[in-house]
């Protein structure tokens, strides 16, 4: 699995209802590492670009409407298997069915209206990583706690 760095978005409903630092909060517990934030507004045309799977399904306009109506915070998160470990953190898209202990089976109860996005698998992670950052807005820093997060053949 090694090292991954993955793309995760707090949707508008999250920086709306004050959960940005509630959120960052649990992914900096787990112990994964912020190598790149920024608040941003996604545009009509970036919202396309991010949805492009999603662009021809009918709830797409309502979709495009909510994930462009305020700002969002991007997030660039780094770890070992960091995708799949966010997308565990998250629970599933509905957040009505997600288990408590996850994002949206905690703070969530509408299926669009789901608080975080996630890249689905590395090929996404590359991509999105590259929609919404610069590759000079990306870092690379030692933590000087590694140590204490993973054992030396983890990685
Ligand atoms: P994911 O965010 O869990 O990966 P996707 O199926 O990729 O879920 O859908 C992207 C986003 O589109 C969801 O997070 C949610 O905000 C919205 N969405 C997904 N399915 C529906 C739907 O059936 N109606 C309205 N919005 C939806
Ligand atoms: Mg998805």
């Amino acid at each position: 699995m090694g090292i991954e760095r993955t793309l995760v978005l707090l949707k508008p409903d999250a920086v709306a209802r004050r959960l940005s630092g509630e959120l960052i909060s649990r992914f900096e517990q787990k112990g994964l590492t912020i190598v790149g934030m920024k608040l941003l507004h996604v545009t009509p045309a970036l919202s396309k670009q991010h949805y492009a799977e999603h662009v021809s399904k009918p709830f797409y306009p309502q979709l495009e409407a909510f994930i462009t109506s305020g700002p969002v915070v991007a997030l660039a998160l780094e770890g070992i298997g960091a995708i799949s470990v966010v997308r565990a953190m998250m629970g599933p898209t509905n957040a009505r069915e997600a288990a408590p202990g996850t994002i949206r089976g905690d703070f969530g109860t509408s299926r669009q209206m789901n608080l975080v996005h996630g890249s689905d698998g590395p090929d996404a992670a590359k991509k999105e990583l590259a929609v919404y950052f610069k590759p000079e807005e990306l870092l690379t820093y030692a933590n000087p706690l590694e140590g204490m997060l993973y054992a030396g053949d983890e990685k």
